[in-house]
């Protein structure tokens, strides 16, 4: 599948304020998202099948099984459950730490979507140098520190969350041989920026699944990243 990562929502059940992972899934995918990550520490494999399954099925009931992609965060055992019993998940996102990539790649195909985040340490020549020939895109960030996930961007040496800055992303943008998707702490007022530095998209989890009205505010920022 070819994958757009142009609007891309990250959400799990810790971050939906008690709604249905599914309904914040509906309303950023009705509002323009194209790319949708479950992803939960804290929820059961059971709970992310669930929430893997009503996902599909909101995103085939808006007719964009095609053109929107669902990936699941780490879970390689979850992808592979979904596949078995028929629910239409696309792919995965490892991070540095996570089941490597060829894996990954043998298990799920040469079609599947497989993201993989870029490290806090190096970043410039970790993307130059780096094998992309198994992987769709990168993940990047955090533009700010988040408490969504608070080890983002952490530097261990220093105990210090390191930031991206737009002049940095603009760099890795240019130094990367596949598209990048940034994110982390990303507001409506990052946008604009972000979308200068040349990045592929801007990933998002409370910004959507935090807000008050999630369709209203997906639509805001998947509007401004495209117009
Ligand atoms: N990966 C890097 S930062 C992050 C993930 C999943 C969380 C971003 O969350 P938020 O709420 O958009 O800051
Ligand atoms: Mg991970």
């Amino acid at each position: 599948m070819k994958v757009d990562i142009s609007a891309y929502l990250v959400v799990g059940r810790e971050n939906t304020n008690g709604r249905p992972v599914s309904k914040i899934v509906e309303d950023a995918v009705r509002a323009g998202f194209t790319c949708v990550q479950i992803r939960s520490k804290t929820a059961s494999a059971r709970e992310m099948i669930e929430d893997c399954r009503e996902s599909a099925e909101i995103i085939a009931k808006l007719g964009k099984s095609d053109s929107v992609t669902l990936v699941v965060d780490d879970r390689l055992d979850i992808v592979l459950a979904c596949r078995e019993i028929g629910i239409k998940v696309d792919g995965i996102h490892v991070g540095q730490s996570d089941i490597p990539v060829s894996v990954c790649r043998k298990f799920l195909g040469k079609d599947a979507v497989i993201g993989r985040s870029a490290p806090t340490k190096d970043l410039i020549d970790y993307v130059k140098n780096a094998d992309v020939s198994e992987i769709d895109y990168f993940g990047a960030g955090p533009v700010h520190e988040t408490a969504t996930k608070p080890d983002c961007g952490l530097d261990k040496s220093s105990g210090k969350v390191i930031t991206r800055t737009f002049p940095e992303i603009s760099q890795l943008v240019s130094a990367s041989p596949i598209p990048v998707v940034v994110g982390g702490g990303v507001k409506l007022n990052d946008i604009a920026p972000l979308k200068a530095t040349g990045a592929g998209g801007f990933f998002v989890v409370s910004a959507v699944a935090g807000a008050e009205n999630p369709y209203e505010e997906a639509k805001k920022l998947a509007d401004a990243f495209r117009l």
